[in-house]
């Protein structure tokens, strides 16, 4: 963490993570002010999609590559994902002075209604509520031949994403059928959410958001 960091500062909010185990080798760059521009190798087609998802409506560039044992299951390589989207958001942010910290969004998707809120806060908290029905997606993979994304993954994400961000983080399908939709509009809800947390707060002048002076 800068002392001398200043979130006004565009260049200040990015970062660059590497995370490499015995299970994953993930590599990410985000740029909080970005375009929405995603261009990460990924070897899942709907994971793929969601980060797709997530960049484009949250306006965040990310670029990177994410691999791991997928022979195991989908857990490790989704799961280290989401540690390390979340580390790179905490470093980006850097102490969060002048942001405005909290964010919310509902989002509507066909059928699906699905609502996320979001704090900054230094504390890390998943509540996640998303009412999937538990059967894989049913998808090609790479070869062409049938692949599938192990939809219970979808929480160990945001998990994963929580723990490396340090931020508490609600997520609920409040009415939906397909499960589809309900990953799509919680990744795209939650997105508008985190958008709206890290976005400046032009009365906020360069302050930390807290009471305490400091978000640890
Ligand atoms: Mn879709």
């Amino acid at each position: 963490m800068n002392g001398t960091y200043s979130r006004q500062d565009a260049a200040a909010r990015t970062a660059a993570v590497t995370r490499t185990t015995g299970e994953t080798d993930i590599s990410l760059e985000l740029n909080l002010d970005g375009t929405g521009a995603c261009s990460v190798a990924c070897p899942i087609g709907f994971f793929a999609h969601m980060l797709n998802s997530f960049c484009k409506h949250g306006l965040f560039d990310l670029k990177g590559s994410i691999a791991g044992d997928l022979h195991v299951d989908q857990h490790h390589l989704i799961e280290d994902t989401g540690i390390v989207l979340g580390q790179a958001f905490a470093r980006a942010l850097g102490d969060c002075a002048g942001i405005y910290r909290t964010g919310s969004c509902l989002y509507p998707m066909d059928e699906t209604l699905a609502r996320a809120a979001v704090d900054f806060g230094g504390r890390p908290y998943l509540v996640c509520e998303a009412a999937l029905t538990g059967v894989p997606l049913v998808s090609l993979g790479a070869d062409g031949t049938a692949a599938s994304f192990q939809t219970d993954t979808f929480e160990d994400f945001w998990q994963g994403f929580v723990s490396g961000a340090k931020c508490n983080l609600h997520l609920d399908v409040l009415r939906g059928r397909s499960d589809h939709h309900k990953m799509e509009a919680l990744f795209k809800a939650a997105a508008r959410a985190v958008r709206d947390a890290v976005s400046a707060d032009s009365r906020r002048t360069g302050a930390i958001p807290s009471t305490k002076g400091v978000i640890v």
